[in-house]
C-alpha cells in the first residue's frame, strides 16, 4: 500500500497540522490487537500515528508495519516507524523516529531524503543539535515521569518546556507521562502536538479517548 503523501514537504505540512500524536506498541494495548487499537485511533480522528515495537524481529515488525500502512493510508494518516529506516522505506511509511542511540540523522537523511525524520531529544542542547542537523521534527521528553519506558534522562518538566517552546524553529511534539489533565497547561506553554502511549492505547474506549484528547488540545490552542 502506498503512502497518501508524495514527498517530504507534504509530510512536513501534515505533521505541522497534527494535534494528537498516538504511539502504538503491542505490549501497551491492554491485551488487544494493535491493529484494532490503530483503527480506533483512526476513527477517533487522529491524523498521524507511530508504530513503536522494541521486541519484534525485523520480519514481524515489517509485517505489522505493512498492515499499519494499509489502515493509515485508508484514513489519509501519516505513519511513522520507530527506530528502523529500512522498515519505514520498505512499507512506504512517511517517516522514521530516531533516538540518540539510533542511526545518526545525517546517515538516515542520505538513505531516505523524502522521509520525515523525527529525533528524540531530552534537553534544549539536544534539540539545538537536531535542528542544526536538519531534523524534520523533534520530540521533547520525557516531560513527566513515565512507567512506559525506562528513561535514563531527567524529566524535562514545565520550566524547560516553557523556555524551549517559543524558540524551537521546527515543529515539535512532547511526550512522557502525559495524561488528559495535563493538556491545558502544556498547550498554554506552547506545545501544540502531544504524543502519548498509554493514555490512549490503554483506554477502554480508544476511539472516544482519542476524540476527547484531540478536542482538549484544540480547545486550548
Ligand atoms: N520516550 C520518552 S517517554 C516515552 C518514550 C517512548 C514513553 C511515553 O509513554 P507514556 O505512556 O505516554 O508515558
Ligand atoms: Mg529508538
Amino acid at each position: 500500500m502506498k503512502s497518501p503523501f508524495n514527498n517530504f514537504s507534504e509530510r512536513l505540512a501534515a505533521f505541522d497540522a497534527v494535534d494528537l500524536y498516538p504511539v502504538i506498541t503491542s505490549e501497551f494495548c491492554g491485551g488487544r490487537d494493535p491493529l484494532y487499537v490503530l483503527r480506533q485511533v483512526a476513527e477517533g480522528g487522529a491524523t498521524m500515528v507511530q508504530l513503536r515495537e522494541k521486541h519484534l524481529c525485523a520480519r514481524d515488525y515489517f509485517n505489522l508495519a505493512c498492515r499499519f500502512r494499509k489502515i493509515t493510508s485508508e484514513f489519509g494518516m501519516l505513519l511513522i516507524i520507530d527506530d528502523s529506516v529500512d522498515i519505514a522505506l520498505a512499507v512506504d511509511a512517511d517517516g522514521v523516529h530516531l533516538g540518540q542511540e539510533d542511526l545518526p540523522l545525517s546517515a538516515a537523511k542520505q538513505i531516505a531524503p523524502e522521509l520525515l525524520i523525527g529525533i528524540s531529544t531530552h534537553s534544549q542542547e539536544e534539540g539545538i543539535v537536531a535542528v542544526e542537523e536538519g531534523a524534520g521534527y523533534v520530540n521533547v521528553g520525557p516531560i513527566f515521569a513515565t512507567g512506559t519506558k525506562e528513561v535514563p534522562y531527567k524529566t524535562v518538566g514545565l520550566d524547560i518546556l516553557a523556555a524551549l517552546a517559543p524558540t524551537m524553529p521546527i515543529p515539535f511534539s512532547i511526550m512522557g507521562g502525559i495524561k488528559a489533565k495535563h493538556i491545558p497547561a502544556l498547550v498554554q506553554l506552547g506545545a501544540k502536538r502531544i504524543a502519548m502511549i498509554t493514555e490512549i492505547t490503554q483506554a477502554e474506549d480508544v476511539r472516544a479517548r482519542t476524540e476527547m484528547l484531540r478536542r482538549l488540545i484544540k480547545e486550548n490552542l
